[in-house]
């Protein structure tokens, strides 16, 4: 077996001009928490340093950019790397990222995992952009990911890590099943996530009431369908007068929940998670070399 015990790690809202310094810090709380409970890897949310800017028109270049970071680590967030590599935890960590290339500034959705050794082992850029690219002023609250991000290059890739194989995705990517599926054929055995999810869905109101369950359902089915363990973590609560989901949980590679936080703050949930255990539907009902038929999905790669 290939135990180790990991946390999801809840954050609550972050305030348009809090600090990185006062978020690092609750970072840093909760993976000693998590730490104290024998944790060895954590799973923070998307776009953890910030709050959720993408409900904002931001014309002023200039304010857009303080919500990104250049680097990665730096002096923000150092003192995270340091805690998480004195204490012996990898972590998930998802945060918005601005680099420049050939002169020209571009702008990702990105997550990174970090070892236990404090090194970052491998890096993902959000490919499923939700919301819309101008604002739209009948909207409570905008959802401009599309403006403020470019579509993820560095496709859906798997890392070893952590004495297993590691994939990522954020947010909207957990709902479509393409993206387990990929990183399922890659061989990821534990695929960690975050997202900010909004409990109001402007164009379809009439599902806001689903969104919890409509979180769960994508990632125990992407769990399931792909035999591999899923970490869901949320950015939760009233954040900016938007509400966010909660439902940060660890999934078995068999679709069951097996650990869920309670509330809409800070908070961790753990489990000890075999990664042996994939291996349940992998031989079996997902065995892909056995029963998959390639042949007949072709329209699922068209254009
Ligand atoms: N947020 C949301 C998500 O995919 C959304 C967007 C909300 C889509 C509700 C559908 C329903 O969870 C991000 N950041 O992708």
């Amino acid at each position: 077996s290939r135990k180790l015990i990991a946390a999801t790690a809840q954050l609550g809202p972050i305030a348009r001009d809090e600090s990185r310094a006062s978020v690092v810090a609750r970072l840093i709380a909760l993976l000693e928490q998590a730490h104290a409970r024998g944790a060895t890897l954590v799973v923070f949310p998307e776009l953890a340093l910030t709050t959720f800017f993408p409900r904002w028109y931001i014309e002023d270049e200039a304010e857009l950019d303080r919500f990104y970071e250049t680097e990665m680590p730096n002096a923000d967030t150092q003192p995270l790397f340091e805690t998480a590599k004195r204490l012996g935890v990898g972590f998930y960590l998802g945060y918005a990222e601005l680099i420049e290339e050939g002169g020209e500034k571009h702008r990702y959705n990105a997550s990174i995992i970090v070892d236990d050794s404090g090194e970052i082992v491998g890096k993902y850029r959000k490919v499923h952009l939700p919301g819309h690219f101008n604002p739209e002023d009948w909207r409570p609250f905008q959802h401009l990911e599309k403006r403020y991000f470019e579509h993820g290059n560095l496709g859906f890739p798997v890392y070893e890590a952590m004495g297993g194989k590691m994939g990522m995705c954020l947010c909207n990517d957990r709902r479509w099943p393409e993206t387990f599926r990929v990183l399922g054929l890659r061989g990821a055995e534990l695929v960690m996530l975050g997202y900010n999810t909004p409990s109001h869905y402007p164009q379809a109101p009439e599902h806001d009431h689903l969104q919890d369950f409509h979180n769960h359902l994508s990632m125990q089915a992407g769990a399931y369908a792909n035999g591999c363990w899923v970490i869901g973590t949320a950015k939760a609560g009233r954040e900016e007068d938007c509400d966010l989901i909660g439902g940060s949980c660890i999934i078995a590679p068999t679709g069951e929940i097996i650990a869920l936080t309670q509330g809409v703050g800070d908070e961790i949930a753990t489990a000890e998670i075999d990664l042996d255990r994939c291996k349940e539907l992998r031989e079996n009902v997902f065995n892909f070399a056995l029963h998959r038929e390639p042949g007949d999905y072709t329209p699922i790669c068209d254009g």
